[in-house]
């Protein structure tokens, strides 16, 4: 209706408490890092907390419209955060923590954000990631650009009152990785206490009454230029985009335990963690720590735990957990276990089958979703028990969803056929823009093939209509399922002064996928040692990451390069492989450079 106005927090929190009646439903189950460190929220307590939480953020001046950068580990308060921006019309812009403070600071700068939500620490497995510090670090470069960020609100997270008050632990028996006494950098003349402004705030908040076409947040997505973009979605066709694929895609059903196990940092965070589930009045675990802590059962041990029904998880865990074998599986019941789904890059039909036979005993559908942070939400995907499966395939579109698969010259192929997937129709969920730069929108993904939607990813269609995804057709990575631009890595290698040029490519890894294949060429005077290498990929995981780490490194005498000079990464790809069926090289500048490149393959893990 033109006009009608909504709000995702009202009908996430406000419609379940209040017309569904779910007030005492959990919502959440946490479980912590630490085995034994867990904690469970309600509809209506999350309710209490995100309009506190909403009431905070209007004292510190935040309207509709402003963005507010979120860098947070997987807890409770993170959920909290991210609904009282919705409540408020605020966008946020969330950025996993595992990125580097370069990587916050460039999207805080990207969108101008005005407030900073973070955390003391916390800990994947038994690492310790001091997140303050880093962000601190990240607001230093942002001061030294003229950002307008001011304001800093921290939870109190490692350092909790409850299990860490000078150093000793109220919880019994002790929990080891939480009784510590961390220093919290602190900048009074920004940074604020989370719970020094809880505890004064009201638990009523009116509702900042959105058009269905309001943004909603901002999540950056790597791009084949290396620059990030800032996906934007808005209010209404997100919403109902993620609630109605999250009901069907899932199977939904009230007495369902979802777990959906990616970090909220990421697009399926946001829509099958927080916005989907809670839209469907469901209750989900929200887990803060790693599949292999303190053992290569810990995911099982939290399936029978919770009671688990429906779980879903990347193909890059599946296969870590695989090489472990059965018995770390087996000694876990599983028995609650109904729906399975895979999600952020192809899965292989080896991975696929053992997650069938071995976690779900053959008992589970697999839904194979295959999406985009841009597409909302699913767009093939199976619905489960209803769609023939097959081994690796994402199957057929989604409700409204209208994909087709085209040639180089554009145009649509019919049966069957492999080609660039397209969309032919929008959807709900579509993003609109991206934040700042639409014309970059139209181009990235109107421009190659006028009229279409394009994935940027390749696809086959069997004889039976079957899509299968063959993974990304442009300058991209998909490591462990997360995408990463070739050109964003090849930027942080070149700003060593060793290098003078850099050329990344995919490469074939049992566990993640895809790893990285460098290429390097050096500037006179510096000679190619196992100290650069560690220089280089030290340098790569502060710039971006620890997920964008190099797994090769290569010293190349030079690139091979067309005439007009553009490095050929598809040669590159192949020499890294060792594949010498290189088709035509003729169009190569430089071909004499392809043998000494061979010759210099890294074979084994560096
Ligand atoms: C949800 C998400 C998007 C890219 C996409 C693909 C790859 C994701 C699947 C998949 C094959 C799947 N968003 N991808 N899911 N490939 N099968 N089921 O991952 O924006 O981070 O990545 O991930 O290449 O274009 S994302």
């Amino acid at each position: 209706m033109k006009g009608a106005t909504t709000n995702i927090c009202y009908n996430l929190l406000d419609r379940n408490v209040n017309e569904k009646k779910l007030g005492d439903k959990i919502a959440f189950y946490w479980e912590g890092n630490e085995p034994g460190d867990s904690a469970k929220i309600t509809y209506s307590e999350l309710l209490h907390k995100v309009c506190q939480f909403a009431n905070v953020l209007r004292s510190q001046g935040v309207k509709k419209g402003d963005r507010i950068s979120i860098y947070m580990p997987m807890i409770l308060e993170l959920v909290v955060a991210m609904l009282a921006c919705a409540r408020i019309g605020a966008l946020h812009s969330i950025v996993f923590a595992g990125f580097s403070a370069d990587s916050l600071c460039e999207r805080i700068l990207n969108c101008g954000c005005s407030l900073l939500i973070t955390a003391d620490a916390f800990y994947r497995g038994d690492k310790l990631i001091n997140l303050k510090q880093i962000a601190d670090e990240a607001l230093q470069k942002c001061k030294e650009k003229g950002s307008p960020l001011k304001k800093c609100i921290v939870v109190k997270h490692l350092g909790r009152e409850e299990v860490a008050v000078d150093g000793t632990c109220s919880k019994s028996p002790p929990l080891k990785r939480l009784c510590q006494d961390i220093q919290t950098p602190w900048n009074p003349a920004m940074d604020m206490w989370w719970h020094e402004l809880m505890s004064s705030a009201s638990t009523e908040c009116e509702p900042e009454w959105c058009d269905s076409e309001d943004e909603l947040f901002i999540l950056y997505t790597s791009g084949s230029t290396g620059k990030p973009k800032g996906v934007l979605h808005t209010v209404g066709g997100y919403m109902l985009f993620a609630a109605t694929s999250f009901k069907y895609v899932f199977d939904y059903q009230p007495e369902d335990v979802y777990w959906c196990t990616a970090d909220i940092g990421w697009i399926t965070g946001h829509s099958y963690l927080t916005y989907g589930p809670l839209a469907n009045g469901a209750t989900s675990v929200l887990f803060e720590g790693v599949p292999t802590y303190p053992d290569v059962g810990r995911m099982w041990s939290i399936v029978d735990k919770y009671k688990v029904t429906k779980f879903y998880t990347a193909p890059t865990a599946i296969r870590l957990l695989m090489k472990h074998g059965e018995e770390p599986v087996k000694k876990h019941s599983r028995k609650s276990l109904k729906v399975l789904g895979s999600v952020g890059e192809p899965i292989n039909p080896e991975a696929w089958l053992w997650y069938y036979r071995v976690v779900g005993e053959e008992r589970c559908p697999i839904v194979d979703t295959f999406w985009q942070t841009e597409t909302g939400g699913h767009m093939l995907t199976p619905l489960p028990a209803a769609t023939p499966m097959k081994p690796g395939s994402a199957t057929f579109p989604f409700f409204g969803v209208v994909p087709a698969i085209l040639n180089e010259s554009g145009e649509e192929l019919e049966g069957e056929a492999e080609g660039y997937l397209v969309f032919k129709q929008p959807w709900p969920g579509i993003m609109r823009t991206l934040y700042g730069n639409h014309q970059q929108f139209e181009t990235t993904y109107f421009k190659k093939f006028p009229g279409y939607y394009v994935t940027g990813d390749g696809c086959r269609r069997d004889k039976d209509g079957y899509y299968w995804i063959t993974g990304r057709i442009d300058d991209m990575l998909n490591v462990s399922g997360h995408l990463l631009s070739t050109a964003e890595v090849e930027s942080a290698l070149l700003e060593h002064a060793a290098i003078s040029e850099a050329a990344v490519v995919s490469h074939p890894h049992p566990l993640k996928g895809e790893c990285i294949y460098c290429f390097v060429t050096l500037r006179d005077g510096h000679e190619f040692t196992k100290n650069l290498m560690d220089e280089l990929k030290k340098q790569v995981r502060e710039k971006i990451g620890p997920i964008a780490t190099p797994d090769y490194i290569q010293y190349a005498p030079s690139l091979p390069k067309t005439r007009s000079g553009k490095i050929t990464r598809r040669i590159l790809r192949k020499i890294a492989k060792n594949d010498q069926d290189l088709g035509d090289i003729s169009t190569l500048a430089n071909p004499g450079i392809i043998k000494h490149l061979f010759n210099g393959r890294c074979d084994t893990k560096q």
